[in-house]
């Protein structure tokens, strides 16, 4: 990418933006933390200055639905990491999926989105725009053919996640916005997988940045959350409409959390994504395993988008066992540390089967489709020490191996 050298220099600037940036409140007693302001309202001096207040006249707060100090000192942090104008912070990823796509489509309108995205985005975009007048194509992103194909006079956006989950299919940003340009369809790009520290898509062309904010920003498997960057515009259209009178609002107290976590991102992010590498190394050399899903592998299709698009592959794994669904399923069974639940960006290893968890609202055909198997695993790495994560794999791997060679 031309811009290597520009990466590179973010890289060490980001470190310490995930620290720095947005932390501008003026608190009375000089609090380090960010203060948190944990209420509902905020009280207007005269009626004078209320009426102002809601007119737009007058800066200042109204109600945590509409806007709150502590979610701005968030939402200023993410959006300089993403190195957008402007960022809204939302109670769910879902949320703020939700608020910001439906805040540039009407009936009648048309969407192209990846095949390949998290189960919930599937349902959201398959189902319940199509129950509103908003039909939505699922097209190979990686076929630049099929996207010119697929978009219409009124298509409106592009939603695409590259890594995707569960299975880290990658799509060229750069490509994807080239075939985009001068046209007035936004490209969306949901970022949670990478974080801005892996993956900026504002210099690949995106409009809006999303995040599940649940995952590697928090980092601590305490909050649900969501945000989304972008130009002051579209987030003051995102502000103005869908999220202020959907309320999909993040709780001041999660965007607290959330700022505590992350500080501690670009540590947490080497940590996860050098435990990835060895997790993956591992698994690639098992004999039991017949496929691993991880960009960071040369083996991996789009293996040259890192270093360009991407500065690692971060901390999320697929595989296949060289085995059907019972197996798979045995197998995960079989672990005794990591636990069994779905989420990723977490301290502990996580681990799912995403047919019937994370992809289950997807159609059989349409996880077919997207190249989603029944014995596909997917896992989450963590921060623990990369041995005894391998050390619980290794024994859940060696008590299938048992049980197939018994019932063999
Ligand atoms: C999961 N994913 O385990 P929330 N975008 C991406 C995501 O992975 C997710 C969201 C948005 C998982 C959640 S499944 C019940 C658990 C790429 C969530 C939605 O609304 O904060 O959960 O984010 O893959």
């Amino acid at each position: 990418m031309a811009n290597s050298d520009n990466n590179n220099k973010t890289a060490w600037q980001m470190a310490t933006q995930v620290i720095h940036a947005g932390s501008g409140h003026d608190d009375p007693h000089g609090a380090l933390a960010a203060p948190l302001y944990q209420t509902s309202t905020f009280k207007f001096a005269n009626t004078e200055q209320g009426s102002a207040r809601f007119a737009g006249e007058e800066g200042g707060y109204i109600y945590s639905r509409l806007g709150n100090p502590t979610t701005h000192e968030l939402e200023t942090r993410v959006a300089v990491l993403e190195g957008y104008d402007a960022a809204a912070a939302t109670a769910t990823g879902m949320g703020a999926i939700a608020a910001t796509t439906m805040a540039f489509v009407k009936a009648g309108d048309h969407i192209v989105v990846s095949d390949a995205i998290y189960g919930c985005s599937f349902a959201l975009f398959s189902e319940l725009f199509e129950r509103f007048g908003v039909h939505a194509d699922f097209v190979d992103l990686t076929d630049a053919d099929a996207l010119t194909t697929a978009l219409k006079d009124n298509t409106r956006l592009v939603f695409l996640e590259s890594p995707a989950n569960p299975h880290l299919k990658l799509v060229d940003i750069e490509a994807v916005s080239q075939i985009l340009a001068g046209r007035d369809i936004k490209l969306i790009v949901d970022n949670t997988f990478m974080t801005p520290l892996l993956q900026q898509p504002k210099q690949l062309g995106a409009d809006l940045v999303i995040h599940s904010a649940t995952k590697f920003l928090n980092g601590h498997g305490d909050v649900v959350a969501g945000i989304v960057c972008g130009s002051a515009d579209d987030i003051a259209l995102i502000k103005g409409t869908t999220l202020k009178d959907m309320g999909a609002t993040i709780s001041p107290h999660d965007a607290w959390l959330i700022l505590r976590g992350l500080k501690t991102l670009d540590v947490r992010m080497q940590r996860h994504c050098e435990n990835a590498e060895k997790v993956a190394d591992f698994l690639h050399k098992h004999s039991l395993v017949r496929k691993v899903y991880y960009p960071g592998l040369a083996e991996h299709p789009n293996h040259s988008l890192i270093g360009t698009q991407m500065r690692h592959a971060g901390a999320v794994i697929a595989f296949e066992l060289d085995g059907d669904e019972a197996q798979s399923r045995y197998f995960l069974n079989q672990l005794q540390m990591i636990p069994l639940a779905v989420s990723l960006g977490d301290a502990e290893t996580l681990i799912q089967h995403p047919a019937s968890m994370t992809h289950s609202p997807y159609t059989p055909e349409a996880r077919q489709k997207a190249g989603i198997s029944d014995t596909l695993v997917r896992i989450a790495v963590g921060l623990e020490a990369a041995q005894d994560i391998i050390a619980d794999l290794s024994q859940a791997l060696q008590s299938s191996q048992q049980r197939w060679q018994r019932s063999a």
